[in-house]
């Protein structure tokens, strides 16, 4: 059987990195590899209706933590239904954020204090963690000008970017404090270089 790996990607609005799961997931497939492609808040039918909920910017009242709640709770469904089986069957799941987004949404941006998300991640997660992460950092306003230039904004796009700033910011302490787990990618590069410290990064896994 193939070996499981879990990568998770992360970063602020706009970062990229929902235009390179393709080609991430392509580099594991064209090395002979199974790979998934999934994300978070969704995943699955329950967690892509809590994402409805989430991301509606008509649900202005809704609490950071029934916020945060939300979030494990599309993430227990997700984990158990998605990703352990996806990972028992040694295939790479890819996946779109993940629980670093819960520390620098809801901790960082919203204040939630982190000994309570990791309350939850131990009780969700029971130990799972995935073994790389992809930090996509970039200037907030460079990513929200990028996010900008598609749809409407969402809940979280419609705050000011002192909340993003402390995304970026918690996400960078995460990063330095678990440098063997995180890489970070500089994204302000053009497409073309960011695939190429994909690439450089992942090499010793294809
Ligand atoms: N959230 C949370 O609060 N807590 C949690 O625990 C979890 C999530 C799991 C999900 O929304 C929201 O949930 C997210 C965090 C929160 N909210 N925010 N903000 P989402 O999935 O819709 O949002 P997102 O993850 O931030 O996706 P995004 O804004 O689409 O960012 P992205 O995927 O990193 O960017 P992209 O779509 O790939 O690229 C954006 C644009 O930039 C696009 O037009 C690209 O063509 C362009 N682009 C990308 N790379 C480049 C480069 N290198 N140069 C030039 N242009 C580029």
């Amino acid at each position: 059987m193939q070996k499981s790996l879990f990568i998770t990607l992360e970063g602020v609005e706009g970062a990229g990195k929902s235009s390179l799961m393709d080609y991430i997931s392509e580099l594991f497939t064209r090395a002979g590899h199974q790979a998934i492609q999934t994300r978070e808040p969704g995943g699955t039918k329950t967690g892509e209706q809590i994402r409805d909920i989430l991301l509606d910017s008509n649900n202005i009242s809704l609490e950071s933590s029934t916020e945060l709640l939300l979030m494990f709770a599309a993430r227990m469904q997700h984990i158990e239904e998605v990703i352990k089986p996806a990972l028992a069957s040694g295939q790479i799941v890819i996946c779109d954020r993940f629980t670093d987004a819960s520390y620098a949404y809801q901790g960082g941006g919203r204040g939630i204090e982190s000994s309570r998300i990791q309350t939850l991640e131990d009780w969700v997660q029971e130990g799972l963690k995935p073994d790389i992460t992809l930090l996509f950092d970039l200037d907030v306003e460079v990513g929200l000008r990028r996010a900008g230039k598609r749809s409407q904004a969402d809940r979280f796009e419609q705050e000011d970017i002192l909340f993003f700033e402390r995304i970026r910011s918690c996400y960078l302490e995460r990063a330095n404090n678990e440098s063997a787990r995180f890489r970070i990618i500089d994204s302000g590069e053009s497409l073309e270089n960011v695939k190429q410290q994909i690439q450089k990064i992942l090499q010793e896994y294809l």
